[in-house]
């Protein structure tokens, strides 16, 4: 398993769960210092990010790219591929294909996260979950040319109404030809929807592909009450390699979320 921190580009996005913003050096500056494999980065949009000097910070700094986040194109944007207008649905297709092209050309996965958006209004559940369904099957062929998953994340009821957990999430990603959607498994979110996270975690089996590495308050693992115990069993079980990566809280402040979270990683991943 490999460690890996956020860092988050996206100026509009204080208060949102980045340990590193603002500062992409700097950033990937303190993941190498701290001993972090990776960094997953969220940009305000994929033209906005300066993909040559990611390049040129992550070689330097001997860093992997974790994964590239689409959350910009809900918080910034409001776009949303479940919108009932088509026109932004559209948008949101196109930001989200811009990201994926990126972050393919760097070897990693985009998230589908905040941008599954929500059923409300006149659309219905079933029609939300047939436009994401659309539209992952028309990014995920983008992220398959660069040999890379796609990522989509369940999230709690405060932030969705469409996915809240794996059994749900993974009931959409059966319907999908294509083959590399797979499952970003928040450990904040898990624990306000799963009722036991570490069947959950079993459940997505083969088809987890991300991990988010946050306690139960959304800080840095350890500064919350989620007994992680089970929970690394779990990822033992299913055979878990990919990125257990700090999307937490920047509290008390982003050094020490981030020191925090490495140790907490080393004790129960070293
Ligand atoms: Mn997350």
């Amino acid at each position: 398993m490999r460690s890996a921190i956020t860092i988050s580009l996206i100026p509009e996005a204080h208060g949102a769960p980045f340990v590193f913003r603002d500062d992409l050096a700097a950033g990937c500056e303190r993941a190498a210092a701290l001993g972090f494999d990776a960094v997953e980065v969220f940009p305000r949009s994929a033209q906005e990010l300066d993909v040559q000097q990611l390049k040129n910070l992550l070689a330097q700094h001997r860093l992997q790219l974790a994964a590239v986040g689409t959350g910009a194109g809900w918080m910034v944007h409001q776009l949303r591929l479940t919108d009932a207008d088509t026109e932004t649905r559209q948008c949101a297709q196109e930001f989200a294909a811009a990201i994926v092209e990126v972050a393919g050309g760097l070897g990693a996965p985009a998230i589908i996260g905040s941008m599954q958006g929500r059923w409300e209004g006149g659309v219905t559940r079933d029609q939300a979950l047939g436009w994401l369904a659309e539209a992952l099957e028309e990014l995920a062929p983008h992220a398959q040319n660069h040999r890379v998953p796609l990522l989509l994340e369940p999230l709690n009821r405060y932030e969705t109404n469409l996915l809240n957990n794996v059994a749900d999430s993974l009931d959409l990603l059966r319907k999908l030809r294509a083959q590399n959607v797979k499952l970003l498994c928040d450990l904040f979110h898990m624990n306000l929807e799963e009722a036991n996270i570490a069947d959950a975690l079993r459940l997505a089996g083969p088809k987890l592909g991300h991990l988010h590495f946050a306690d139960s308050n959304r800080r840095a693992f350890g500064f919350g009450h989620t007994d992680l115990a089970p929970v690394v069993q779990a990822l033992r079980d299913i055979g878990y390699a990919g990125c257990v990566s700090g999307e937490v809280l920047p509290l008390p402040d982003s050094e020490t979320a981030a020191k925090q979270t490495i140790a907490s990683f080393k004790r129960w991943f070293g």
